[in-house]
């Protein structure tokens, strides 16, 4: 199996719930540090495209969203699983966490921070990721709004702890930990934690489950350049191992040229022929001149994989 590669920056809330999972798994890995805003012509040549961030690359195999990447992660290493009561808890809570509190923590987080936030970062988020303004003023009216969302489901944050913690499903973190975490972390990184922890009432219960999720670190990553990542590919094939087993359950055939897009945000298409699908995962083969031929893979849940 070749080398972990993990695309990130270090203030990308979503890539800090992959620096845990390598902490949990004690992994050792590569880092390409990423510019916080694009053009980022080497991640397009890996990603045919995609433009979020993490992307997790093993030799010729990308992972494009956090939900297929703890699932390389788990293959590549299963022990400790991120799933220690099965994958279906922890992504449903995934998956509602991040679309229930992405827009909420960012308004708070502007409220605190926005005035440093360059205007280059903010066009680049409202015309080509999030479709909406995230400057201060911008996201001001709704500032009351944002916190009472955020106070909503840290309490059933809290409910959680108190009838399983010490994590949110049971005695052993898992990979909703993680991603319930990761936009408070955000926050209280950002904006101060005593500030954060008072606006939106997060008591010891919570304060003291993120200790215990920070306590896992991050592994042991080494920082490598991009042109480096992309020597990767294009020196491997990609691993079999990592196709999901199955057929596609929409019907597409495989060898089908095929979009897959977000549903929510950066609706950039990603256009590549697919390999192979099941109901958690797509793979599409996209072959690039400075990566060779790439397998591309995404989440099902989250996406929209098409007929081209
Ligand atoms: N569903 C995606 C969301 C990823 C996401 O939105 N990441 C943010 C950074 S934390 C992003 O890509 N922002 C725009 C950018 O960096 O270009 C995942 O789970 O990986």
């Amino acid at each position: 199996m070749s080398d972990i590669i993990l695309h990130h920056y270090d203030l990308s809330p979503f890539s800090e719930k992959i620096r845990l999972a390598m902490g949990v798994k004690s992994l050792d890995w590569h880092s390409v540090t990423v510019e916080a805003v694009p053009p980022r012509p080497d991640l397009d040549a890996l990603t045919g495209g995609y433009r979020r961030l993490p992307v997790l690359q093993v030799g010729a195999d990308v992972f494009c969203d956090t939900e297929v990447i703890f699932r390389a992660l788990e293959r590549i290493k299963p022990a400790p699983t991120l799933y220690p009561q099965g994958e279906g808890i922890a992504k449903a809570l995934s998956l509602w966490w991040d679309r229930t509190t992405w827009k909420p923590a960012i308004g708070v987080l502007v409220a605190h921070i926005g005035e440093h936030l360059p205007q280059e970062f903010l066009d680049d988020r409202r015309d080509h990721y999030l479709g909406y303004d995230i400057s201060k003023e911008g996201m001001a009216p709704m500032l009351p709004a944002y916190v009472q969302q955020l106070v909503a489901v840290k309490e059933w944050l809290s409910s959680m702890l108190a009838q399983n913690g010490p994590f949110l499903t049971g005695d052993t973190i898992s990979a909703a930990d993680l991603t319930c975490y990761h936009s408070l972390w955000l926050l209280r990184a950002n904006a101060g934690a005593e500030i954060i922890d008072s606006q939106l009432g997060l008591g010891s219960d919570i304060t003291g489950w993120m200790d215990r999720v920070a306590a896992v670190g991050h592994g042991n990553s080494t920082e490598i350049s991009t042109s480096a990542a992309l020597e990767a590919a294009k020196e491997a094939e990609p691993d079999k191992a990592h196709l999901p087993q199955g057929e596609d359950p929409s019907g597409i055939a495989k060898g089908t040229r095929v979009t897959v897009t977000p549903d929510d945000n950066a609706r950039v298409p990603v256009t590549g022929t697919l390999v192979a699908a099941n109901g958690q995962e797509v793979v599409v083969a996209v072959d690039g001149d400075a990566t060779g031929t790439l397998h591309i893979h995404f989440p099902r849940a989250g996406f929209e994989t098409l007929p081209a």
